[in-house]
C-alpha cells in the first residue's frame, strides 16, 4: 500500500499540467501520478496531421519525459475509487491512498457504438482525426479520392475539440482545390447538433464558410451504421418522432468520423458521476460536489464548456489555487468563468480563433475581431501552439491568455 499527500488519474494533457504545479511544491514523495501509458500525445497536432501538413511521429513525446521529477509515476490503471477512504485501487492490485485527489482522465473513444465502423476502417477512404490510429488514413483518402461524397459527421455524445469535426472538412476541401479535383466532390457536413458550433458568434461565421465552399449541411443527422462493402454510410434524424427513428443512407467516397465519446468505464462506475458519467464538480471552484478534498480538472468532468487543452489551461490556473487554499483550510479563491478556446481552420493560411465563456460570449484576446478568417490565427495555430503545449502548458507555466487579453484591451475587456 502507497500512500500521497496528492494523486493525479491520469497523465493527459490536465493531469501534467497538474502535477507540475504541485510536485514541487509539495517536495518530491508527496505527488504520484497514475497514468498507464507509455506515450503522452498533443491531440490537436493530429488535426495538422489529418490535413497532410504534419508527421504523427511529432504529436507523441515519452510519458516519462513529461512527468515532473518531484512526482512518483505509477504506471498502472485505476480500476475503482473508494472515496469514503480516501483510497484508490489499480489494475496490478495496489492499493494508493491519498488526503488530496485530482481526476483528470478525459473521455474515450467509442469507435465501436457505430455499426460496422471498426471493421469499415480496415478499408481505404474511412478515416478520423481522433485517434493515432486513424489519423494517418485522412491524408490518403484526400489523395486517393476520385469522385462521389466525401461525408463528415458529428456524433450525438459530448466530444473534445467541437470544431475537430470541422476543421478537417474544410482542410480537405483546400487540398482538393490545390490539386484541382474539386469539382468532382460533393461535400456533405451530417452533425448531430442543430447548430454549426455551440457560441453563435461563431456558429453564424461558420455557416457562411460552409456555404461559400459549396458544403451541403445536415443538421440532426447522427451516424449509425458504416457498411464498409457497399461503401454507404447510414443516419437517423433527430428530428424524426417517428419510433425507431427515420434513417437516410448516403453513399461515400471519403468518411470522416468523429466518434461518440465517453467517460472511461472505471470512472463511470465510480460514487463520483453524475447520471452521465461525468465527474460531479463545481463548475466554478471545480471541487467535488461531494468530496472536498476531490478535484477534477479537463475533459472528463462535468463542467459546461466546451472540452479543449485551452479550457484546462484556464482551470489548470482555477485549481492550482484552489487546492493550495484548501490543503491551508482557507476558503477557495478561484473561479472559473468556462474560458474555452477552439482555432477553427476554415482552409490553408485560414483560421477563425473562437474563444468564449460559460455564457458562449465572445472572450476574446487580440484587439480585432476573431470571427473573421485571419492569416495571422493561422500561424498561431500551425506554429505556436504545439510549443506553448510542451514547454509552457505541461510545465504549469501557462495559465490561458488572460493577461494578453487585458493588456490588448487597455483594461477594457471583461
Ligand atoms: P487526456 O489528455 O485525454 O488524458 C486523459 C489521460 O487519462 C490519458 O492519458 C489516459 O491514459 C488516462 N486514463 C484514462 N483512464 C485511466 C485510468 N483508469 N487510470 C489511469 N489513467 C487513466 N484542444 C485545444 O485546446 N485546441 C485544439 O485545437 C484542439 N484540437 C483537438 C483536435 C483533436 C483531433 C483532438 C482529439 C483533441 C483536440 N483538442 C484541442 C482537445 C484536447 O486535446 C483535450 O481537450 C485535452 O487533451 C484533454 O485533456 P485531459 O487531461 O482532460 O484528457
Ligand atoms: C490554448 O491555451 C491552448 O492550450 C495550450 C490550446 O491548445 C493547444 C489552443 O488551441 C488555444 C487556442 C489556446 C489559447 C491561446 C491563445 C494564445 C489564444
Amino acid at each position: 500500500k502507497k500512500s500521497y499527500k496528492l494523486v493525479v488519474v491520469g497523465g493527459g494533457s490536465g493531469g501534467i499540467t497538474m502535477s507540475a504545479k504541485f510536485g514541487s511544491k509539495l517536495g518530491k514523495g508527496n505527488t504520484a501520478i497514475i497514468e498507464p501509458m507509455e506515450t503522452h500525445y498533443y491531440q490537436p497536432y493530429w488535426t495538422l496531421v489529418g490535413g497532410g501538413l504534419k508527421n504523427v511521429e511529432n504529436s507523441g513525446r515519452p510519458m516519462k519525459s513529461v512527468i515532473p521529477k518531484t512526482v512518483d509515476w505509477i504506471k498502472d490503471r485505476v480500476v475503482s475509487f473508494e472515496p469514503d477512504k480516501n483510497v484508490v485501487h489499480t489494475q496490478n492490485g495496489h492499493e494508493v491512498s491519498y488526503e488530496y485527489m485530482i481526476v483528470s482522465m478525459g473521455i474515450k473513444l467509442d469507435f465501436q457504438k457505430i455499426k460496422g465502423l471498426p471493421e469499415a476502417f480496415q478499408t481505404p477512404g474511412v478515416c478520423s482525426n481522433y485517434s493515432l490510429h486513424t489519423v494517418t488514413k485522412t491524408p490518403q483518402a484526400m489523395k486517393d479520392f476520385k469522385e462521389g461524397n466525401a461525408v463528415f459527421t458529428l456524433p450525438n455524445t459530448p466530444i473534445k475539440c467541437a470544431g475537430a469535426p470541422q476543421k478537417v472538412m474544410y482542410l480537405t476541401d483546400a487540398y482538393m482545390r490545390k490539386v484541382g479535383k474539386r469539382d468532382k466532390a460533393n461535400f456533405i457536413y451530417n452533425t448531430a447538433l442543430g447548430v454549426m458550433f455551440s457560441a453563435p458568434k461563431y456558429a453564424a461565421e461558420l455557416l457562411e464558410v460552409a456555404k461559400d465552399k459549396g458544403i451541403a449541411v445536415n443538421f440532426q443527422h447522427n451516424l449509425i451504421e458504416v457498411n464498409s462493402v457497399k461503401k454507404e454510410a447510414t443516419f437517423e434524424k433527430l428530428s424524426s418522432d417517428k419510433e425507431p427513428k427515420e434513417t437516410v443512407t448516403y453513399p461515400y467516397e471519403m468518411l470522416h468520423v468523429t466518434p461518440p465519446m465517453s467517460t472511461p468505464e472505471q470512472l463511470q462506475k465510480s460514487p463520483l458521476v453524475d447520471a452521465s458519467g461525468y465527474l460531479t464538480v463545481n463548475k466554478h471552484t471545480l471541487q467535488h460536489v461531494k468530496y472536498p478534498n476531490i478535484f477534477g480538472i479537463g475533459d472528463c468532468t462535468n463542467v459546461p464548456t466546451s472540452k479543449t487543452a485551452a479550457a484546462i489551461a484556464s482551470q489548470s490556473g482555477v485549481l492550482r489555487k484552489n487546492l493550495k487554499a484548501v490543503m491551508a483550510g482557507q476558503p477557495l479563491p478561484g473561479q472559473y468563468n468556462g474560458y474555452t478556446s477552439c482555432p477553427l481552420i476554415t482552409g490553408y493560411n485560414k483560421c477563425i480563433l473562437a474563444e468564449f465563456d460559460f455564457d458562449l460570449k465572445p472572450l476574446e484576446t487580440f484587439p480585432f475581431d476573431q470571427g473573421k478568417e485571419s492569416r495571422l490565427m493561422w500561424h498561431v495555430k500551425k506554429d505556436f501552439m504545439s510549443p506553448l503545449y510542451w514547454h509552457l502548458l505541461l510545465n504549469g507555466w501557462w495559465e490561458g491568455p488572460w493577461l494578453f487579453r487585458k493588456l490588448f484591451h487597455l483594461g477594457m475587456s471583461r
